[in-house]
C-alpha cells in the first residue's frame, strides 16, 4: 500500500456558503485522511506565484481577484491515489462538464468560481503541499 498526498483548497465562494464542513466531511467518507488543515486569506502575490502557470490565460486576473475575495481552506489529504481520486471527487474544471455527483456539479457558480482545487500531479501535489504547510503543520500517521 502506496500512501499519496494532494493538496486540496475548498475556494472562497464554498467558504462563503457555510460548507466546509459538508465538504470536510465528503473528504473523510470517501476515505481521505486529513493530515493538515488551515483556513487562510491569500493575497495578490500568494494567489500569482501559486497560479504561475497560469499567468498568461484570458482568465488570470478574475482567477486572482476571486482567490483573494475571501478565506479559504487549504489541506492536505492522504490516501491510496490520493491525487486522481481527488479530483474525481471535485470534478472537471469547468463545471458544466463536471459529473453528476461531483462537488463542481453540485456547488460550483462559474468556470473561475468552481470552488474547488486539487493538485494534478505527484510534482504539483509537492510543491503545492510545501506552499501552505510547514513540516510540523503535518500529521501523517500519528492517529
Ligand atoms: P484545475 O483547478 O481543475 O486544476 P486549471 O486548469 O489548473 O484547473 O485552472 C486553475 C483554475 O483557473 C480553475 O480551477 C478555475 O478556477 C480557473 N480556470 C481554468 N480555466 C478556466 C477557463 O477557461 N475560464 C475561467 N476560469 C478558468
Ligand atoms: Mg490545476
Amino acid at each position: 500500500m502506496t500512501l499519496e498526498r494532494t493538496l486540496s483548497i475548498i475556494k472562497p465562494n464554498i467558504v462563503a456558503k457555510n460548507l466546509i464542513g459538508k465538504i470536510i466531511n465528503k473528504f473523510e467518507i470517501t476515505g481521505f485522511k486529513i493530515i493538515g488543515i488551515k483556513m487562510i486569506r491569500l493575497n495578490k502575490q500568494q494567489v500569482e506565484n501559486f497560479y504561475k502557470l497560469h499567468i498568461n490565460r484570458y482568465f488570470f486576473k478574475d482567477l486572482v481577484n476571486f482567490m483573494i475575495s475571501g478565506p479559504i481552506i487549504v489541506a492536505i489529504l492522504e490516501s491510496e491515489n490520493a491525487i486522481k481520486l481527488h479530483r474525481e471527487l471535485i470534478g472537471d474544471t469547468n463545471p458544466l462538464k463536471a459529473l453528476k455527483g461531483t462537488l463542481r456539479a453540485e456547488y460550483a457558480d462559474s468556470y473561475t468560481e468552481n470552488g474547488f482545487h486539487g493538485s494534478d500531479s505527484e510534482k504539483s501535489a509537492m510543491f503545492e503541499i510545501n506552499y501552505f504547510f510547514r513540516k510540523d503543520e503535518i500529521f501523517s500517521g500519528v492517529n
